[in-house]
């Protein structure tokens, strides 16, 4: 029978949808978890390979470098540098301060074509016996529709208050991504999750590389075009096609996966822009090296994060643009982060 109490903590929960947050933001180790919780588009015909073909300053570009020697990097493009614009002057979440527009100075850098995926993650621990914050924390976050409806019943106090989709889970970590009897097999070309800020900074790290910039990010994930809302321009399907692994149908219950994929997807599935990048936005998020609030000394400062996840849709948590943003401690994990690394050149 359904309580008072339930109808009211139901009300919130939709609100709190409706408003456009999907909670995301609310996946930080320190936050109390809640017993009861209360709480135009441009026509654009985009053709990726004809895209490739036709910029020609982006060809020109790598061959000017060809001749200045820089060299390759397997699995990273070259993003090539100077005044370019980041952010927006018509945001969609205010308070995440997506606005205003504004020009940003970058030397060339590189930036992994794909999310780090679980495979590429494996090496590093293999290599240097890492053990991740989830691993020693013994926790982490997950959704909802991956735990079954025993364990969400068991693990009800544990619901994250604003975000009872999330469940802080003992025992989960990036090798038990999908839930506590979960493994890697099949999952090797996906995204590694449950990795805290800090872990990608190790991995970033021991493979020569770092994480980027919120701005480096931002560029590289516009693909040389300016001012529009996605990787390949403002239209979200362009020729009716999935450009990436995002939620359709009803959050949080009904996702019809129409893309494809009701969970994370192989890192080279949806490839985005013209720089050859993979996953830029959707698929999962990815940690940058910036904090959310400059200046900021406290123990595990926010860090922002960008491109939404397979968790995002455009009614309530329309993320998956290259201007968006949103932030996490810094020792915190779930299940829809990850992170890819950048090189200066
Ligand atoms: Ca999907
Ligand atoms: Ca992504």
């Amino acid at each position: 029978m359904l309580t008072k109490e339930v109808v009211i903590f139901v009300f919130v929960a939709l609100t709190s949808c409706v408003n456009g947050d999907c909670g995301c933001n609310k996946l930080d180790r320190a936050a109390p978890a809640t017993e009861a919780a209360a709480q135009t588009d441009e026509q654009q015909q985009v053709c990726q390979q004809q895209a490739r073909n036709q910029n020609k300053y982006y060809r020109d570009y790598y061959a000017e470098l060809e001749q200045e020697s820089e060299a390759e990097i397997e699995g990273m493009s070259l993003i090539p540098g100077g005044s370019l614009h980041v952010g927006t002057n018509e945001p969609h979440f205010h308070a995440d301060h997506e606005s205003p527009e504004r020009l940003v100075k970058l030397q060339d850098f590189y930036i992994d074509k794909y999310e780090v995926s679980n495979a590429q993650f494996a090496k590093f621990v293999k290599a240097t016996n890492y053990t991740t914050e989830a691993e020693a924390f013994g926790d982490s976050f997950l959704f909802k529709t991956l735990l079954t409806p025993a364990q969400q019943a068991d693990l009800e106090d544990y619901r994250v208050a604003n975000a009872i989709w999330w469940y802080k889970v003992s025992g989960i970590n990036w090798r038990k991504p999908n839930g506590i009897d979960s493994n890697l097999n099949g999952l090797e070309q996906h995204p590694v999750v449950h990795v805290s800020w800090r872990d990608a900074v190790a991995y970033c790290k021991w493979a020569g590389k770092r994480l980027p910039s919120e701005s480096e990010w931002e560029v590289a994930c516009r693909g040389g075009k300016q001012r529009k809302l996605f990787p390949w321009g403002n239209k979200l399907m362009p020729k009716d096609k999935h450009w990436l692994n995002i939620w359709q149908g009803e959050f949080p219950d009904g996702n019809t996966k129409d893309d494809g994929h009701q969970f994370t997807c192989p890192v080279d599935a949806f490839r985005q822009n013209n720089y050859d990048l993979y996953n830029m936005v959707g698929n999962v998020w990815e940690w940058t090296a910036d904090l959310w609030k400059l200046g900021d000394t406290s123990d595990a400062p926010n860090r922002v994060k960008k491109g939404g996840s397979y968790l995002c849709h455009k009614s309530y948590c329309y993320r998956y643009r290259c201007a968006a943003r949103s932030q996490n401690t810094e020792d915190s994990s779930a299940g829809n982060l990850g992170f890819r690394c950048a090189k200066s050149t």
